[in-house]
């Protein structure tokens, strides 16, 4: 029989604060640190934590999975290449061929599935926090340089933390974030911009041009159209997937 729930609302507090912090102070040294939990992000960090390295991943916002869950001009379906469709697999993600190279999948359950997976394979997730510079030492990006996204939001005059790791992966999208910044402050990395669309030299552009940019920094997705001065692709979704896959291996290789 039912006899009532036993839960005390200063133990599930402790529980919070502890699970949480162990997480974070686990952190803080990394092999790899993503940042942008976008498609790109979320595939590189599986593949890596699969790979065996200690995998941080920021996000500034609320929600993971970056621009997947709007699909196109929020039809919440992503398109997707045949040479994307391992990855799908990979994920456990279902598809519909939609003619001979173009696979339909869902948006929600993408997003859901790419999460799914790097959590499982033991990616240390921090959403809400913004990265808002690096650590450089010696001419090479050793870690990050975050705070809470809502202390930017507000203009908080508050000082961020740091968390060191031997390679950064800027999965940022379009903003090219982490990118940029090291391309202000050491004037060694340029910024080329993205251009129009052109949905097929964009998608394979986007995967030959996944690579390390500054010594310590990958970057992967959307930023390296911003970064190489790609087109842009659209909403098609294969070259994000395979993009982050190319970091992952990238990343990995170097490492170890
Ligand atoms: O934009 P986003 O989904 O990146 P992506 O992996 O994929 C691009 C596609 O979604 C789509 C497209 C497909 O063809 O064109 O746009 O390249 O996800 C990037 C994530 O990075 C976060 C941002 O909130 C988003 O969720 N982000 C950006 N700057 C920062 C950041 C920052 N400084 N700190 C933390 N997170």
């Amino acid at each position: 029989m039912f006899d009532g729930m036993k839960v005390e609302e200063t133990t599930i507090t402790k529980a919070i604060i502890d699970e949480f912090f162990e997480k974070l102070k686990s952190a803080v040294e990394s092999d790899v640190c993503i940042v942008g939990a976008g498609p790109s992000g979320l595939v590189a960090a599986r593949y890596l934590a699969e790979d065996g390295l200690s995998v941080s991943l920021f996000e500034r916002k609320l929600s993971i999975g970056g621009g997947i869950w709007g699909g196109g001009m929020m039809f919440n379906k992503v398109v997707v290449q045949k040479e994307a469709t391992q990855i799908l697999d990979e994920a456990g993600v279902s598809y519909e061929q939609y003619d001979s190279n173009h696979y339909v999948c869902d948006a929600i359950e993408l997003s859901s599935a790419l999460t799914y997976r790097a959590v499982k394979a033991g990616v240390k997730f921090f959403n809400l926090v913004n990265v808002e510079d690096v650590i450089i030492k010696e001419r090479k990006v050793c870690g990050l340089v975050v705070n809470w996204y809502p202390v930017e939001m507000c203009g908080l005059s508050v000082d961020p933390l740091a968390f060191s790791c031997r390679a950064v992966i800027d999965a940022t999208g379009h903003d090219a974030s982490v990118c940029s910044i090291v391309a202000k402050k050491t004037g060694k990395l340029t910024i080329r911009g993205e251009k129009s669309m052109w949905a097929e030299k964009a998608e394979e552009a986007v995967v030959k041009h996944t690579s390390e940019v500054y010594p310590g920094l990958f970057v992967t997705g959307m930023s390296v159209a911003a970064v190489y001065g790609l087109p842009r692709m659209g909403p098609i979704f294969g070259g994000m997937l395979l993009s982050g896959r190319k970091v992952a291996e990238l990343v990995s290789s170097n490492i170890f």
